[in-house]
């Protein structure tokens, strides 16, 4: 048993603490007590975020803003404070821990399993953004800088072929033409926030549908999670990120890529339900680009994943060697469908606006 565990003011003996969920950054345990009370358990990843106080400290401030809205304790992250009052739990050798209420009864999708999952999902993250559209966000830490400014992931990426540390340059050109090939549109996003055409709002910034939880006999959302990079941003990175991954066909790390493609179904249900929370609130811009940012997105995770492979895989937890490669794979060849099917995704848009 982690010894954090012991930190935490829970009801009953915790019997149980193992591994759980499929994150890439944090190490996340399930912990059920003799009373069978659960909880959820983070090693909270010291290398992704530098200041774990700052990330707390947003966490804190947004699920209190958001039980303001809606006071039902399973539609908000319920932070366990620990023996001492605090957020988190620091241990002797400097890692940090936090805890949260488990949501149950709840389901937690890799891939969505029938076609209004992700309207679902679109419903959730609407809402999500809604209820955060009075938070000031100048209250919030940016808990990793330029996290969506694809330009700046690109520059990494530069720096990466540069540095080539594992010498594994040579055995990805197509992979990197692919990445050099759109590299002057990757930026058309920040250069509308920058032009003031597309506002900056409170936003996850992380909306992959592992990171909401769903009612698991009616399948209504429930709950968003994974609330680290809740940080200022743009709605279409937001709306992108869903796409992303819960659009896509296959999986995240599919090795056949015939078998990734965009479901433009899937695509739609998602708008459908996003644009039903927080469409209202969006500006023409920010409504007719969100299409672009499912493209840049896909993209940009690509890039990162693929600058990851060339550092020697040291940011996002693998399970296999050439796993980052997998991964950049997938996102690209979804790229490149986006591309084909550029006219539905902006038709379906248009109709649902
Ligand atoms: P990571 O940043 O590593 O993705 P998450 O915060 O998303 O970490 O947690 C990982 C997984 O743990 C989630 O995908 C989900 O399955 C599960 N999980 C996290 N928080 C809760 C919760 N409060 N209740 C139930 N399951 C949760
Ligand atoms: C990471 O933490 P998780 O697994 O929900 C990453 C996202 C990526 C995603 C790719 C803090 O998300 O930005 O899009 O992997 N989170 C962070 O699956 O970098
Ligand atoms: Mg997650």
């Amino acid at each position: 048993m982690l010894d954090a565990v012991h930190h935490f003011p829970l009801k009953g003996k915790p019997v149980f603490c193992e591994p759980y969920g499929e994150g890439h950054i944090n190490r996340t345990y399930q912990v059920i007590t003799d009373q069978d009370e659960w909880y959820i358990l983070q090693h909270i990843n010291s290398r992704v975020f530098l200041d774990i106080g700052a990330l707390m400290e947003n966490i804190g401030a947004v699920t209190r803003h958001l039980a303001k809205k809606d006071s039902n304790p399973r539609h908000t992250l319920t932070i366990v404070p620990t023996l001492h009052g605090k957020d988190y739990y620091v241990d002797e050798a400097g890692q940090s821990f936090r805890m949260y209420i488990f949501v149950r009864d709840s389901l937690c999708l890799q891939q969505p399993e029938d076609p209004q999952d992700l309207y679902r999902s679109g419903l959730a993250f609407g809402r999500f953004q809604r209820q955060l559209a009075d938070f000031p966000a100048a209250q919030l830490h940016h808990t990793i800088e330029n996290f969506h400014n694809t330009p700046d992931r690109y520059r990494k990426f530069h720096e990466a072929r540069r540095a080539n540390p594992q010498n594994r340059l040579k055995d990805v050109q197509p992979e990197v033409d692919f990445a050099l090939e759109r590299e002057n549109r990757a930026g058309r996003l920040q250069a509308m926030q920058q032009q003031g055409l597309l506002l900056t709002r409170v936003t996850h910034n992380d909306t992959k549908l592992n990171n909401v939880l769903l009612d698991a006999v009616t399948r209504d959302p429930l709950c968003v999670i994974d609330l680290d990079t809740v940080m200022p941003g743009l709605a279409a990175h937001d709306f992108g990120d869903t796409i992303r991954f819960g659009a896509s066909t296959a999986a995240e790390d599919e090795k056949d890529l015939s078998l990734v493609t965009l479901s433009l179904e899937q695509y739609e249900s998602y708008a459908r339900g996003f644009l039903k929370e927080c469409g209202a609130s969006l500006n023409q811009d920010e409504i007719a680009t969100l299409h672009e940012g499912a493209w840049a997105m896909t993209l940009e995770c690509g890039v990162r994943f693929l600058t990851d492979y060339l550092m020697g895989d040291t940011y996002f937890r693998i399970h296999r060697p050439e796993h980052n490669l997998d991964r950049c794979r997938t996102q690209f060849k979804l790229v490149a469908d986006m591309e084909s099917k550029w006219q539905q995704m902006e038709e379906v848009i248009g109709k649902l606006s």
